[in-house]
């Protein structure tokens, strides 16, 4: 067993836990000798596993190697992939690695079966890099049944604005960023599973007329803003109730590409002699969403896939993954695994204790501040400008004019203001964070001074989940586009 990090004062709140290997991994645990194909070094990807669950690291060199080898493999890979049964198609990730890890001990072992996932491995979960790695190292023990498409997250524009860069350069550095941003850009683009299933991250472009001539294109950049890759990754399916009567619509939502309807879809489907588009891309309750556009009861035309489950840790939508074996098609569901506690953005117990001591700070203000002495304070009551004693105040500052007493009045009452939001602030300070990680980093305007109840509401329902989250499903402003 490897070493754990020490434990000096012996004082692990939970000791059943234990405390994360001491180093990181030896090149040698990592790529053992008898994994090797030929003289290619194969990483152990199941002792990986293990060891990344601990929260273990590995040596910048030895990811390197991992990276420019995946790399060297799907610069290889057609544009558009054929890939037989049995196989398991995998929805949106996220960053979410305890999830993922569950997922594929629950879907089937990877040497037995092919995989193919279709993109977002990174960014909002906290665990993007654990993800790739994972997924690099089983890429390399299996390069032939081992699938990664891209998502519309594979690329600076997206990582940079969301978490990915950020989590990369705590881990690592920013050689080790650009690497893998070199990496994403040969990721393929389209599967076609089983001769019947037509695999992508978004879906059906108006450039895409058929899908051999995806083939035709050079994949290798950083994803354009529009045309057919950006659509590959970014287009949605339209609203149900509408797909029969459009065959595209923009995509405001997504502030680029396009929504597409059943026309279009089917006509791809059937020009190409396929059954049905399997995209991921979209959050979805039950994890997963039949787009079903003709009657009620014939085969949908698109699915949707997301194998996250509980995104961002608020969502409370479970993940699927799409099992075909033998001709038969099915989905599974999987509901989320624990995973370790990291307080969001990576900030530290002293940031995360200010809303407490700047509370204490304003509350010794109000005190001296208050009116007589009658005002006990209980919990949950907070002061309001109404409880402030100005005529003592002002006696106390000298004669002036009523504007000294306008001036005051206004800052007491920012400073009520202030105390009311640290108080909420610091009663809700989970569920906020919450609320924040879904939100960018932002706690929505006006949530702190409303209270409690609307902040419990907040972070009921899926539905609110996903209202709070709707600008994090647009395409940032970019300052990628011309590479
Ligand atoms: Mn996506």
């Amino acid at each position: 067993m490897e070493p754990l990090l020490p434990d000096p004062k012996k004082d692990r709140m939970v000791n059943t836990v234990l405390p994360p290997p001491q180093y990181p991994l030896t090149h040698n645990l990592l790529f053992p000798e008898n994994k090797r194909i030929g003289k290619q070094e194969v990483p152990d990807w199941n002792f990986l596993k293990d060891h990344l669950l601990k929260e273990g690291r590995i040596h910048k060199k030895d990811l390197i190697q991992i990276i420019n080898d995946v790399t060297e493999i799907m610069k290889k890979e057609p544009n558009v992939l054929t890939v037989d049964e049995p196989a398991v198609i995998v929805g949106d990730i996220h960053g979410q690695y305890y999830d993922l890890v569950h997922l594929l001990d629950k879907a089937g072992d990877p040497s037995t079966l092919n995989y193919v996932f279709l993109g977002d491995y990174v960014d909002r979960g906290i665990y993007s890099m654990e993800c790739l790695m994972l997924l690099f190292a089983i890429k390399l023990n299996y390069p032939g049944h081992c699938f990664l498409l891209r998502g519309n997250h594979e690329c600076r524009g997206i990582t940079e604005h969301f978490t990915f860069r950020a989590e990369v350069l705590e881990k690592f550095d920013i050689d080790v960023y650009e690497l893998i941003m070199q990496c994403f850009d040969t990721m393929p683009l389209i599967a076609v599973v089983n001769q019947q299933y037509l695999c992508m991250h978004g879906g059906v472009s108006p450039h895409m007329k058929t899908i051999e001539s995806v083939n035709d294109v050079n994949r290798f950049s950083e994803i354009p803003l529009e045309g057919l890759i950006c659509d590959i990754v970014w287009a949605d399916p339209i609203d149900d109730e509408i797909a029969d009567k459009y065959e595209y619509a923009d995509n405001p939502e997504r502030a680029c590409s396009v929504k597409y309807g059943l026309d279009p879809a089917k006509k791809l489907l059937d020009d190409n002699d396929l059954t049905l588009l399997v995209r991921a891309h979209q959050v979805q309750v039950q994890g997963y969403k039949m787009h079903y556009w003709e009657k009620p009861q014939s085969l949908p035309t698109v699915i949707t896939i997301f194998s996250a489950p509980n995104y961002c840790d608020c969502y409370k939508n479970k993940a699927a993954v799409i099992k075909l074996e033998g001709e038969n098609f099915s989905i599974k569901n999987y509901e989320e695994v624990p995973h370790p506690y990291h307080l969001p953005g990576g900030i530290n117990l002293f940031q995360f204790s200010m809303p407490y001591l700047a509370d204490k700070v304003l509350d010794m203000l109000f005190h001296i501040l208050k009116k007589g002495d009658n005002i006990e304070q209980n919990d949950g009551y907070v002061m309001e400008e109404d409880d402030v004693d100005f005529n003592r105040l002002l006696a106390a500052i000298g004669p002036g004019n009523t504007n000294d007493a306008a001036v005051m009045k206004n800052k007491i009452n920012a400073v009520s203001r202030m105390r009311r939001m640290y108080k909420n602030l610091k009663e809700n300070h989970d569920i906020l964070l919450q609320i924040k990680m879904v939100n960018d980093g932002r706690i929505p305007r006006g949530l702190l001074l409303d209270g409690k109840p609307a902040i419990r509401n907040a972070v009921k329902e899926f539905d609110l989940a996903s209202q709070l989250d709707k600008e994090n499903e647009k395409r940032p402003p970019h300052k990628h586009m011309n590479q």
